[in-house]
């Protein structure tokens, strides 16, 4: 039942940080993201999360997990922005509580409704605290988040401690899609020293020397997405992942 979870800590025993690689199905074709994949896993790339805050085609969504377990063997995670984005075929699912949110249907409601789904698409669940940093992107709005100022550390631990009094298995501190700024390496090293479970890093994460920063930080999954939409930029995906072994 574990498997994935089991997979990324076997991984994370030799390497110091893996990369997730985001595919929006709503940013990106079919073919282009199957390309993506299978040059992510060729540059090392640790698991493929498919989704975003705004999915609307649940058919094409279906199609993408589809043709990238043909394609690829890397593991497939959802990532889910709401319950359209819980979908068959895939390996896993972040099972995210917005723990920041205003908005209850997305600290729990979203997540009850769509737990039969999961069980019945066999999905491994993911228990992730999902907590927005900053303020500004999709999906502070989307989620109706009051974002956690960059320089307010402490109380990103605190929501990260009480993920962990949950028994929550995995800390996602997201800046966002496109967010001008990365959390901040200081506040990284601050949630790490009140979470030991997985801790994932998300949102601007555009280059090596960020993603080295966070990585001696302590964190353990960065995910990156709109750097190799954009760009294809495999190159630099390939630094980023010799920089932070
Ligand atoms: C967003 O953390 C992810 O949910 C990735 O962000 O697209 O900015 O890489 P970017």
């Amino acid at each position: 039942m574990n498997n994935i979870e089991n997979k990324l800590k076997k991984q994370l025993k030799s390497k110091k940080t893996i990369v997730f690689v985001l595919i929006d199905s709503e940013n990106v074709d079919i073919n282009t993201s199957i390309d993506l994949a299978q040059n992510s896993e060729n540059a090392g790339a640790s698991a493929i999360l498919v989704g975003g805050s705004s999915i609307i085609d649940q058919l094409e969504m279906i199609k993408l997990v589809q043709e990238l377990k043909n394609n690829i063997s890397l593991p497939i995670i959802l990532f889910p922005g709401n319950i359209t984005g819980v979908i068959p075929g895939a390996d896993a699912i972040l099972f995210s509580s917005l723990l920041n949110s205003e908005n209850p249907y997305f600290i729990s409601k979203a997540q009850a409704l769509a737990a039969p789904a999961i069980l019945k698409f066999n999905l491994e669940p993911l228990s992730t605290a999902y907590i927005i940093i900053g303020s500004g992107t999709t999906a502070e709005f989307v989620g109706s988040a009051k974002g956690i100022p960059f320089e307010k550390h402490k109380l990103a631990a605190s929501y990260a401690l009480a993920a962990k009094f949950f028994g929550m298995k995995f800390v996602y501190l997201e800046a966002g899609s496109r967010a001008h700024n990365s959390v901040t390496p200081e506040m990284v090293k601050t949630v790490r020293k009140a979470f030991d479970g997985f801790l994932i890093v998300g949102g601007g994460i555009n280059n090596h020397i960020t993603a080295k920063n966070l990585s001696d930080a302590g964190a353990d999954i960065l995910v990156i997405g709109t750097l190799l939409e954009q760009k294809n930029n495999l190159k630099m995906l390939k630094k980023i992942i010799q920089y932070i072994q």
